[in-house]
């Protein structure tokens, strides 16, 4: 069972090469946090993740967030990238047909492919999102992951659907490196034949917190325990949790990302302990 595997022995069997980096990133650093810094000022942006870097395999942005965008904010993001050793992950959550995906992944304002090592997709237009992304991502060696959950109340990415999103990344498996989902997807709906011993899929894992059960518009937070351990899912995404309401308490938001790196780490080693 890939979920009581370390991370390190999990990134000798990925192809994919964001895949492999994120998982010897984790394994290196001991690190399962990925923090999501959704701030409107790019200098509250670059200061937090200056901050939490340390403690973090992955950094996950919203660039469409940030009021004051221009390029260099990217470039600065690259330098933090080097500096605390950590992948960048653009929730751009692309949706729509497969031309209008490869235009908006490549080019406009945010050039994401340019930067961003992993992003993500709605299977909801077919596997054609894939294949536009694909031609994009993988001369550049990105990986990409599938929205087969969300952590919303309502949602509607669940049964068939969550099913079916895991048979898209079956079948394109050389970029499709993963989901946002909330628990293990190896074997989900898969037709006979399909070992799911030999399925490795990342499980990246939104609506995570130790404080709070949710917001108040339908987010939903489960435990650093709840996710790695009960779920088998690989990397905790908090937000709200490590940099509030206040983006500017920097020695907070340090010591909240040392927290969550910690109990996601400790969750891991019990769960690799079986
Ligand atoms: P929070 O502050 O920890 O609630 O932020 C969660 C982040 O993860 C935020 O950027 C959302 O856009 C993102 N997210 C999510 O919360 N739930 C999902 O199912 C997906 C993404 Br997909």
């Amino acid at each position: 069972n890939m979920h009581l595997k370390s991370y390190g022995e999990r990134a000798k069997q990925q192809t994919n090469p964001a895949a492999i980096q994120l998982l010897q990133t984790m394994e290196r650093k001991k690190t399962n946090l990925c923090v999501s810094v959704d701030t409107p000022k790019s200098e509250d942006f670059l200061a937090i993740i200056d901050a939490v870097g340390p403690y973090s395999c992955l950094i996950k942005t919203h660039v469409d967030i940030l009021e004051d965008f221009d390029y260099s904010v990217i470039e600065r993001l690259e330098e933090l990238s080097k500096k605390h050793d950590f992948l960048i992950f653009e929730d751009r959550k692309f949706a729509d047909i497969g031309n209008t995906v490869t235009l908006q992944y490549a080019g406009g304002v945010h050039k994401i492919a340019k930067w961003s090592h992993i992003t993500n997709a709605h299977p909801v237009p077919g596997p054609s999102v894939v294949q536009g992304l694909a031609s994009v991502g993988l001369p550049l060696r990105r990986g990409l992951l599938l929205l087969a959950e969300m952590s919303t109340k309502g949602t509607l990415a669940n049964g068939a659907y969550t099913e079916a999103a895991v048979q898209m990344a079956r079948q394109n498996r050389d970029f499709v490196i993963g989901f946002i989902a909330q628990r293990r997807m190896d074997g989900v709906g898969a037709p006979p034949g399909v070992d799911s011993d030999d399925e490795d899929f990342l499980i990246i894992t939104p609506g995570v917190g130790l404080e709070q059960k949710g917001d108040k518009m339908g987010q939903q937070y489960r435990t650093p325990q709840q996710v790695i351990v009960e779920s088998g899912c690989d990397v905790i995404i908090v937000g709200r949790g490590i940099y509030g309401d206040n983006p500017k308490a920097v020695d907070l938001i340090t010591s909240r990302a040392e927290r969550y790196m910690k109990e996601g780490w400790s969750a891991y080693l019990d769960r690799i302990s079986g």
